[in-house]
């Protein structure tokens, strides 16, 4: 099977080109000047299909490497499944996903990761890939995460906060970075003092302060900023190579800049909520339906901060300066009835987490026309970097010969109006993103050389996508 895509302007991070793409099977065959005559044959005439991608740009698939699907979390479960979570995926130009496996406390590290096996398996729509979060540090699970590089997991995440969940104190942390040093796993790190948050949250609704705003307000920067110098002190000592999930806080990435300014391996992601959203208009929002537990919506980990403060704008500076690498969505979505309202009157109840996988694309694209980045920086954070910084560059990533055909055609001209009851796949009852407008739109979706998405319509099946073993990051200096 044989497609080619003509007449497109080819975007990779390394930069832009007209250009006709053919696709052999699953991956790239050739990247080709318009009307290339070097192959020794008329191209169109000798392939199975052909995408006119005139006036579009044809883009590496999305690769979003931080996501949470059937994740049982806050006495519920992320309500997209591998199965729904990936075909939003793929209707929002993204073809590969990261999750994280889950080894709960008192759990071996290898039931963890077997039983996200077991979820994920033939279910999905893209290629998936797992990061393991390590929830009991003990002999044993640090041993089987040292193993872990061999069955294609090289990063694994620790959490500074949830106190009695995933929570590793510091001691537990430093034997983990050991490993993360001896083999070359990413060590990722969610960087919040949790001990000190819970107190805060807990003096706040002692008060009568329960509304979701006060998640924002518990979760203060200060927080943030502590841990990640904490994270990042840790990493120097032990000499792992270190990735903080989720940034949101601009002091935090001030802490980043500071230690990738000393040589070290220090990276950080950030997500389109702590881009677009805001302290106030969102975790302080009110309707009539739900009154001030509106909010409740936009309540995630780390927080989204006081648009006041310009942490907004510091991220995206941050993206442009590269003190931030790449963007992730942290998809972890729950519906607000019978999930979001089990913490109708007391804030910490309320199960952490926004979806948002299916617009990732759109809305780091909306960035490109708005200026804050390059067409081809969205597609550097959005794509290659990932592929980099997770060890599947070459692969994924890129298009270039012999790369996977996991292809986006994105419409400049086209038009994505971002609602409920618009553009919306994700197994949730209201989107985070409700009423934003995109000038641009995901056309055709290619999955290893097969088309799964065309003009909204989705073509794929389950099981298409398959497991990604991943290597050693690419990314270290
Ligand atoms: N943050 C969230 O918002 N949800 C899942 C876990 C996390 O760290
Ligand atoms: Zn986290
Ligand atoms: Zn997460």
């Amino acid at each position: 099977m044989k497609t080619l895509i003509k007449n497109g302007t080819v975007v990779n991070a390394t930069g832009t080109a007209a250009a006709d793409v053919l696709v052999d099977g699953g991956t790239i065959a050739a990247v080709l000047a318009p009307g290339s005559t070097l192959l020794g044959f008329n191209v169109e005439q000798n392939v199975d299909t052909v995408i006119d991608a005139n006036g579009k740009y044809v883009i590496p698939g999305g690769i979003d490497a931080h996501t949470h699907m059937q994740l049982p979390f806050g006495g519920t479960e992320a309500s997209d499944t591998f199965e729904t979570g990936t075909r939003a995926a793929a209707h929002g130009g993204t073809t590969s996903i990261i999750d994280f496996a889950v080894q709960t406390y008192g759990q071996r590290l290898e039931d963890g990761l077997a039983a996200w096996h077991e979820k994920a398996s033939g279910n999905c729509a893209i290629d998936y890939g797992f990061h393991q979060i390590v929830g009991d540090v003990t002999t044993d699970s640090l041993e089987a995460l040292r193993r872990l590089p061999d069955e294609g997991v090289t990063s694994f995440k620790m959490f500074m906060a949830y106190p009695g969940v995933f929570y590793s104190d510091d001691a537990q942390i430093l034997k983990a970075m050991q490993v993360s040093r001896d083999t070359g796993m990413l060590t990722m790190m969610h960087a919040e003092n949790g001990p000190a948050i819970d107190v805060l949250a807990q003096q706040l609704v002692e008060q009568g302060n329960t509304d979701p705003y006060y998640h924002g307000i518990a979760r203060a920067w200060e927080m943030e900023e502590e841990a990640t110098h904490r994270a990042i002190m840790l990493a120097k000592l032990t000499g792992a190579p270190l990735y903080v999930v989720h940034v949101s806080a601009k002091q935090a990435v001030e802490q980043l800049a500071w230690a990738r300014d000393k040589g070290q391996n220090v990276f950080g992601e950030t997500c389109p909520q702590y881009l677009y959203l805001s302290l106030e208009d969102q975790l302080g929002a009110s309707s009539e339906k739900w009154g001030r537990f509106e909010g409740a919506k936009w309540v995630c980990s780390t927080p989204l901060r006081s648009g006041e403060d310009g942490h907004q704008a510091s991220m995206w500076q941050a993206l442009r300066t590269n003190d931030l690498q790449m963007v992730s969505t942290d998809h972890c979505p729950f519906c607000m009835k019978d999930q979001k309202e089990l913490g109708v009157s007391d804030f910490r109840k309320i199960p952490n987490g926004i979806g948002g996988i299916e617009h990732r694309m759109d809305l780091m694209y909306q960035g490109v026309v708005t200026g804050e980045i390059t067409l081809e920086r969205w597609v550097e954070l959005t794509s290659t970097t990932p592929a980099r910084m997770f060890g599947l560059y070459g692969t994924k990533g890129v298009i270039q010969p012999g790369a996977d055909a996991d292809i986006v055609v994105y419409d400049p001209n086209g038009h994505t109006s971002i609602g409920v009851e618009k553009t919306h796949h994700m197994n949730m009852d209201y989107s985070a993103y409700e009423g934003y407008e995109i000038d641009g739109h995901v056309d055709t979706v290619l999955s290893r050389g097969k088309v799964v998405v065309d003009g909204n319509q989705y073509l794929g099946a389950k099981g298409d996508g398959k497991f990604l073993k991943r290597g050693l990051s690419q990314y270290l200096i």
